[in-house]
């Protein structure tokens, strides 16, 4: 399994700025779609200048964070009596260093760098976020994954004091989600603390939430508390809420309908009340980069 121990790099091994700046281009701005495969390629540099991120206001009045409440502008009125500050993330499992680790002095060792993503949700719409974080594999290296690793269990906090909407039961709270470890290592798979440069608001999970972005929106839980490493498929809400209509998986699939809807097509939020829907990509246009971690399995069945 590819594992990159950043931690064990030398002053000699770090990337010089233009060169990281590149990287941080390629990466975040011009090409959310390519890392190595599709760089020069042409549809994958048109595909990429077409990356326009949705407005700072968008973004951040049209969410979905049922500890709120259920309605789009619901975690835009009540997120802001979420104490995010100070913070702290549990992380225990299969790890070395099992611990609470201080919001602050995870974010004193990481480098932050922007990433333009594409958001798709399971509902059918869309939008482009340029978000500030890291990459997850490097908070899990802080903590020292062991070898029988096979998942990575999340939990978001449950506040019934901040929280209004944990009065009701939409879901079993706390919200919980999970990825299979090779899905959690993979360079795309970031944790973001902030959005446009600013710290990340509360409604859209502060001060720490994941972005999956070849998977659907709900996979990328919000104001993360407890990452657990493991051996088994970790128990995730939206699964238990829905066996039939929601995977563990999760990923993007235009040719994998939703039981009550079509996937193919999507409304990029913003877009105006004509605009044409847009064609859905196969993981969410990432499948270049992700593909190879489902390489022999039935995305049908593995929803
Ligand atoms: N804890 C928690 N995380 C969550 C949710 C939620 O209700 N609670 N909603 C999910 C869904 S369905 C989506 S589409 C995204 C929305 O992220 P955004 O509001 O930042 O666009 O958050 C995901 N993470
Ligand atoms: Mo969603």
């Amino acid at each position: 399994m590819a594992y990159r121990w950043k931690n064990d790099l030398t002053h000699a091994d770090v990337t010089p700025r233009a060169a990281f700046l590149n990287r941080r281009q390629i990466i975040g701005g011009l090409g959310a779609g390519t890392i190595l495969g599709a760089l020069g390629s042409r549809a994958g540099a048109q595909e990429a200048a077409a990356l326009e991120p949705n407005s700072y206001e968008e973004i951040t009045s049209y969410n979905n964070y049922y500890e709120f409440g259920t309605g789009k502008d619901d975690p835009a009125r009540y997120a802001g009596a979420l104490t995010s500050s100070p913070w702290s993330v549990k992380i225990d499992g299969l790890v070395d260093n099992p611990g609470a680790f201080a919001m602050q002095d995870i974010l004193d060792r990481m480098t932050i760098e922007e990433r333009i993503y594409r958001f798709r949700c399971v509902e059918a719409w869309s939008m482009v976020v340029p978000w500030n974080g890291f990459e997850l594999a490097d908070l899990l290296n802080l903590a020292g994954v062991q070898s029988s690793a096979r998942y990575v269990a999340f939990e978001t906090a449950l506040r019934p004091t901040e929280m209004p909407g944990v009065a009701y039961r939409v879901l079993d709270w706390p919200y919980v989600e999970g990825l299979r470890l090779d899905e959690a290592l993979h360079p795309l798979t970031f944790m973001a603390t902030g959005i446009y440069g600013k710290p990340i608001p509360n409604q859209n999970g502060a001060p720490l939430r994941l972005v999956v972005p070849w998977k659907y929106g709900f996979k990328s839980i919000k104001s993360i508390v407890r990452i657990t490493l493991t051996d088994r498929e970790p128990p995730t809400s939206w699964n238990k809420a829905g066996p039939n209509e929601y995977g563990f998986y999760s990923n993007v699939n235009p040719e994998v309908d939703h039981p009550r809807w079509s996937q193919a097509t999507e409304r990029l939020v913003g877009g105006g009340l004509f605009a044409k829907r847009q064609p859905t990509l196969m993981f969410n246009g990432y499948e270049q980069e992700v593909a190879g971690l489902y390489a022999g399995m039935d995305l049908a069945r593995n929803f």
